[in-house]
């Protein structure tokens, strides 16, 4: 098993900090990198085999000259979003951010020359969101990465890197990220998994690096995309384009959940960093069923866009941001502050619960006649929360039955049940 912070006993203001963020149900997620210039996706380098200095030149085009924090942080927050999570740097090694530990950066390496990430954590503490930062542990770029031998990336190298550089290095990186920016609501690891494919044990030291981040700052939360069992040290437990306990992306072990918050990413399209041709957006229905499912499992939804490489949100994202906080205002009791409703992955829908209350949603597009409900509790009071017209709800041998046959199952169909303590 991989170590990691040993005896590891969360601050009180991590606990309460991990009680927000799975009170917050919803965040959304932002690849922006020199990648998005591309228009192909933020594994560019990767999948069109470009040598990675080539790839970097890249970088002395970069002039988002439509980036206005205020702006994005404007229309996340009225999606019903609480917190965003962005690229700080990606796989291809290129820092969004002013870091004195390396050249390829917003400063040095583009004429924009502006601290993307200062101006949004600024603007993201003006408007009380929170902010959280990718950080891939993955690099294409640097042949210390390369413990085994710099073999891919079409640079030709073979040369074997000395991985302990490149570890000192990613610890000066993430304590500027965590002293230069103001309260860093979580790190969000990406990348572990690579050195993994050929060594499952390879040692990340990542124990060390989980303390390093809680000693700067006690309240950030970790959260690691490794497909594992959670790792001593994380305070939350994160899964890929799947549901916990779905397995539906076919990433082995994300199936072992642990007691941690959970939270499950997603894009808008079809990718993460910005691709020119894929305008095929999630429908807003659509959208907010990922998020009530999310949340019937007990976990939140990081929902992705990417940015284009002007520096504005793609006008689709924004029209589906729009919408999403529609339906959050007017349904937002039924899944902020929540917990899993215990039935939770019908096929007719799902259920989050607040205190005596159970919300039964109901998505399918065909509507069963009956919902059976494994209730102990005796329901007080059945009625839609749109409008709160009853529903007839009644107790046989074992749970609860809501007749449902009269109904027209949507995102708006949510019954609410009122259960006696
Ligand atoms: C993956 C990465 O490889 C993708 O590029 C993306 O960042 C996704 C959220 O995580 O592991």
């Amino acid at each position: 098993a991989q170590q990691g912070q040993t005896g590891y006993q969360p601050t009180p203001e991590n606990l309460q900090a991990r009680q927000e963020f799975s009170d917050s149900k919803f965040g959304i997620f932002l690849h922006w990198g020199i990648y998005s210039m591309f228009g192909q996706g933020e594994w560019y380098m990767e999948t069109s085999g470009i040598d990675c200095h080539e790839y970097a030149k890249a970088a002395s085009g970069f002039y988002p000259s439509r980036f206005n924090a205020k702006e994005w942080v404007a229309a996340i927050k009225a999606s019903g979003a609480k917190y965003i999570c962005i690229t700080t740097r990606h796989h291809d090694g290129f820092s969004m951010f002013d870091t004195r530990y390396s050249d390829y950066d917003i400063i040095d390496a583009t004429p924009f020359k502006r601290d993307i990430i200062k101006e949004l954590a600024e603007e993201c503490q003006k408007q009380g969101i929170k902010l959280h930062l990718y950080y891939s542990h993955l690099d294409w770029t640097r042949e210390d990465y390369y413990p085994y031998g710099y073999t891919g990336h079409n640079t030709g190298r073979t040369k074997h890197g000395d991985w302990n550089t490149y570890y000192q290095f990613m610890n000066n990186q993430l304590t500027e990220l965590l002293t230069n920016y103001g309260p860093v609501g979580a790190i969000w690891f990406d990348g572990v998994w690579d050195h993994w494919e050929v060594d499952k044990n390879f040692d990340w030291r990542l124990g060390e690096q989980y303390a390093l981040i809680h000693k700067l700052q006690p309240a950030c939360m970790i959260g690691n995309n490794h497909h594992r069992a959670p790792i001593e040290g994380e305070d939350f437990q994160m899964f890929e384009r799947d549901l916990p306990g779905e397995n539906k992306a076919g990433f082995s072990g994300t199936s072992k959940i642990g007691q941690l918050p959970l939270e499950t990413c997603e894009t808008m399209n079809g990718m993460w960093g910005y691709r020119v041709k894929d305008q095929n957006y999630k429908s807003v229905p659509t959208l907010v069923r990922l998020l009530v499912r999310a949340a019937g499992k007990g976990a939140n939804l990081l929902m992705n866009i990417g940015p284009q490489p002007n520096g504005e949100l793609p006008a689709l994202a924004l029209d589906r941001l729009k919408g999403m906080g529609e339906w959050m205002n007017k349904y937002g009791e039924t899944i902020y502050g929540t917990t899993r409703g215990g039935v939770e992955s019908s096929e007719w829908g799902t259920t989050t619960r607040k205190g005596n209350m159970l919300y039964v949603h109901i998505l399918a597009d065909k509507m069963p006649s009956f919902i059976t409900l494994p209730l102990k509790e005796r329901v007080k009071k059945a009625v839609l929360f749109d409008g709160g017209e009853k529903v007839k709800a009644e107790r046989i041998d074992g749970g609860v039955v809501l007749h449902t046959a009269d109904l027209k199952p949507d995102t708006d169909c949510i019954v609410a049940l009122t259960l006696a303590d």
